[in-house]
């Protein structure tokens, strides 16, 4: 992805999750905006953008960050927001096994308060440990835990699964958590 359109999607990202009062949009219940609109205001503030620009860091998102509506009209972000929106998730079943990257310095309040999904709607957990990895490599050297999400399903806990593929659940308890040193190969 070039350079702009990598700024771009992060401009996306932010007002889709953060802050669409930043160029004065507002987000349906289920988290939509028109593009025609999102366009419309995004010029007003600055940021010179498509429609044609929109569709393309749609489709190259190497994680499938945006939606664009059955119709085409309106665009949302998957997943990510800090903003309340309704993403109609519906709860599955859960692996045996789910994987979380992370780094050494919050292990110790990991190991106390389990997983927090912190500004997050949901914590973000991954179906394999090469995806966990480069998550946790996002903060420096990653450290892997295993999540015992089948157990927890069974306890209550309910999972959702996003369009691209990301697991969310609303809290992971210490106790479904294995830390690396107690990994039996
Ligand atoms: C840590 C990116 C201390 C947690 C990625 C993580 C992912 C705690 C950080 C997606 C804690 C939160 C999500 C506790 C959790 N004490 N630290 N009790 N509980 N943490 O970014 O999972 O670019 O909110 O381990 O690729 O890192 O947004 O979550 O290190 O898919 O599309 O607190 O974000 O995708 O960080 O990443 P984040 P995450 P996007």
């Amino acid at each position: 992805m070039k350079n702009t359109d990598k700024r771009l999607s992060k401009f996306l990202s932010y007002v889709l999750r953060h802050n669409p009062g930043s160029i004065g949009i507002e987000l349906d219940a289920n988290g939509w905006v028109e593009i025609d609109t999102l366009l419309d205001h995004a010029n007003r503030h600055g940021t010179r953008i498509t429609r044609d620009d929109v569709i393309r860091i749609v489709s190259e998102s190497d994680k499938q960050r945006f939606a664009v509506s059955e119709d085409s009209q309106r665009l949302r972000a998957n997943q990510g927001h800090s903003v309340k929106v309704d993403l109609d998730l519906n709860s599955v079943p859960a692996p045996e096994m789910l994987f979380h990257g992370t780094v050494e310095r919050f292990l110790d309040s990991i190991r106390v308060h389990g997983l927090l999904k912190g500004q997050r709607h949901h914590v973000h957990l991954s179906a394999d440990e090469q995806t966990a990895s480069i998550v946790g490599a996002r903060r420096g050297e990653p450290v892997l835990l295993r999540i015992a999400s089948r157990e927890m399903g069974q306890h209550g806990h309910l999972f959702y699964r996003t369009k691209n593929g990301v697991w969310l659940t609303d809290h992971v308890p210490p106790q479904y958590i294995v830390f690396p040193a107690e990994w039996a190969d």
